[in-house]
């Protein structure tokens, strides 16, 4: 009898070898691109560890890249991660592959009022899974503002950032603004009592004048640099999100370097979104996106990254896995009132889309 399973051991072993050099086994294998500084520094050893898995993971920091590679197809990417207007549009373009939702038996760990909301971009939830929710907001360094404005320096307001009196004053002390017309765009809109959403030519034509006014005074234009520099005191201000800003918040702190930095979401109200994974219709490996997925609608996996990152994330049952400084931050889950003052993107119009390009470009380049 052990004869017997020793043959058998020797056999398999043998087999497998054989396989192994005839490419038999494949290696699974699954390509991920997702915004850089959005994930915990073991969410993907873990997966790999747990499933046999290889994941090649990549990063963007803004959705227009992203966007350029989608439309241009064979991006080889498995899942991607968009901001919900963009997957919006996206998707009515083809892009992505409708969610098989019987492979996804975490799917129901998921929050029913914020798949809700997801489904104003992506109706019945066909193509995409929240991942974290956000604000785009102010980052200020508390010490520089209070010497630059003096004590009654407008924290609470777009005023800080976007009356041009102010901007001038903090240029001297480090000035960041997102790289991303679709973020300041419909920032400034709103800063002006125009409507967010506006497909209004004129409105942009009225924003564009306004970041003219304010361009000289940004130190510079880029999407995840400010983390950094808020956190070393290279600059004083950022519009930036808000998940970002409270992590420059936390690497000061843990410099001890004192740099006291604050995020908030001002008075006349801010964008909120949800990034989304979604699974482009190229991917070559469903399964393993799938696997994916699944693993990350785990409540004790979201809630680690969200630990990390500083973001919210969309699972009910993550709650008692989350730290208190994360769970009970109202900079990351903002209290009622403050809910009430966020506006979501809508998709525009393929002609305010141009002009917008247009413009940003212009404001970037006239200095
Ligand atoms: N570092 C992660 C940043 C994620 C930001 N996504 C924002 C999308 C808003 N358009």
């Amino acid at each position: 009898m052990s004869n017997i399973f020793l043959w058998l051991k020797a056999t398999t072993a043998l087999i497998l070898v054989l396989c192994s050099f005839t490419g038999l086994t494949k290696d699974r294998h699954l390509y991920i691109y997702n915004w850089s500084s959005y994930i915990a520094p073991d969410t993907i050893i873990n997966f790999e560890k747990q499933t046999g898995i290889k994941v090649v993971y990549d990063v963007f920091d803004s959705n227009e890249v992203l966007e350029s590679k989608l439309m241009a197809g064979n991006t080889g990417f498995d899942l991607v991660v968009p901001s919900d207007s963009f997957l919006e549009r996206q998707a009515k373009v083809g892009i992505f592959t409708p969610l098989d939702k019987s492979q996804l038996p975490n799917y129901q760990n998921l929050d029913e009022n914020l798949l809700k909301m997801l489904a104003k971009h992506d109706p019945d939830n066909r193509y995409a899974i929240p991942y974290m929710w956000l604000t785009t907001g102010i980052g200020y360094n508390v010490d520089q503002v209070k010497k630059t404005l003096g004590d009654d320096a407008p924290v609470d307001s777009w005023d800080l950032v976007l009356n041009p009196d102010n901007l001038q004053k903090l240029s001297r002390c480090g000035v960041a603004f997102l790289d991303a017309p679709t973020e300041i765009f419909p920032t400034v809109l709103n800063y002006l009592g125009l409507d967010p959403n506006s497909q209004n030519p004129d409105d942009y034509k009225k924003a564009t004048e306004h970041l003219s006014k304010l361009r000289p005074f940004v130190t510079y234009f880029h999407s995840s640099k400010f983390i950094n520099d808020l956190a070393n005191g290279d600059i004083c201000v950022a519009i930036g999100w808000s998940g970002d800003i409270m992590q420059a918040i936390a690497a000061a702190k843990e410099a001890n370097n004192n740099v006291n930095v604050k995020y908030y979401i001002p008075k006349e109200g801010a964008i909120a979104y949800f990034d989304v994974f979604a699974i482009p219709k190229d991917a070559e490996n469903i399964d393993e996106a799938y696997a994916f997925l699944n693993y990350l609608m785990e409540p004790q996996v979201i809630a680690d990254i969200s630990n990390h990152v500083f973001y919210a994330n969309a699972v009910t049952t993550a709650g008692p896995y989350l730290d208190d400084q994360i769970k009970n931050n109202s900079a990351i889950y903002p209290d009622a009132a403050t809910m009430d003052k966020l506006f979501s993107l809508q998709i525009m119009s393929p002609k305010i889309e141009k002009l917008m390009t247009r413009s940003w470009t212009k404001v970037l380049t006239d200095r």
